[in-house]
């Protein structure tokens, strides 16, 4: 049985972190049997490269999300991606990219570093600690959040080109959707996965900010979001 080892929800979604839920519906959508035990301290510091998500297989341990979708395609089966042609992977790919190496940035940035976004995220990720791990983590957390921003470089713009940033993204996400069922059509595929974490840490996280404001002008990708849930968490 396959082990996933994740944060615990938050938000009142599947997981707060977009990586999690990505690789959550992933596995959903593949049909395959795991189980998700409630988080400790000490499986956040078993994590290999102390990020989670992480999975344990019959002994193995696999870190990263994409690398643990390609471990399990070559493991069990590749039933979502087998349909593809080479351009459709391509596209995929840097949709993907788009979303976890730069939208993710911006929206950490809505949770973690404007007064309102810090507020609610403090709570929903740490006030379950007893004390005084409640008290001393969030500001360890938060500093470490600060660092990691910078080195990528989206914590050295201003909050406005941060928004204007991540609401182009979104836009692309949007407009490349369109009336679409599934981000390439009338098939789903593993980019879905990531899409509707993304989408949906987006457009249903109790944090108003102008990146969610954007999202909510285009019905499509909520209708999208919608879908998904109906179908992988019915
Ligand atoms: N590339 C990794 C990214 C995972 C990631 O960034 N996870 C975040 C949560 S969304 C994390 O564990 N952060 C903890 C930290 O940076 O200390 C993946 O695809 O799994």
């Amino acid at each position: 049985m396959i082990t996933l080892h994740q944060f615990q929800p938050a938000f009142g979604l599947p997981n707060a972190s977009p990586f999690c839920m990505k690789l959550e519906t992933w596995l959903r959508m593949a049909h395959l049997p795991y189980e998700a035990p409630l988080m400790t301290l000490s499986a956040m510091g078993k994590a290999p490269n102390g990020k989670m998500p992480y999975i344990v297989d019959g002994g193995k341990t696999v870190a990263d999300s994409t690398f643990i979708v390609d471990y399990l395609k070559a493991t069990y089966a590749d039933p979502l991606d087998g349909w593809m042609n080479a351009e459709q992977r391509a596209v995929a790919l840097a949709f993907q990219r788009l979303m976890e190496e730069n939208l993710y940035w911006a929206v950490v940035y809505t949770r973690w570093f404007t007064p309102n976004g810090w507020e609610q995220t403090r709570t929903a990720f740490f006030a379950s600690m007893p004390p005084p791990l409640r008290w001393l983590i969030p500001p360890l957390a938060r500093r470490g959040m600060r660092k990691q921003m910078h080195g990528h470089g989206m914590g050295r713009h201003t909050e406005q080109d941060i928004y204007a940033i991540g609401q182009r993204d979104i836009s692309a996400l949007a407009e490349f959707l369109g009336g679409k069922r599934y981000f390439l059509g009338d098939l789903p595929c593993s980019l879905d996965a990531t899409a509707y974490a993304f989408l949906a840490n987006l457009l249903w996280v109790p944090i108003e900010s102008p990146l969610k404001q954007h999202a909510r002008q285009y019905p499509q990708l909520e209708a999208y979001c919608q879908r998904m849930r109906g179908q992988y968490y019915p």
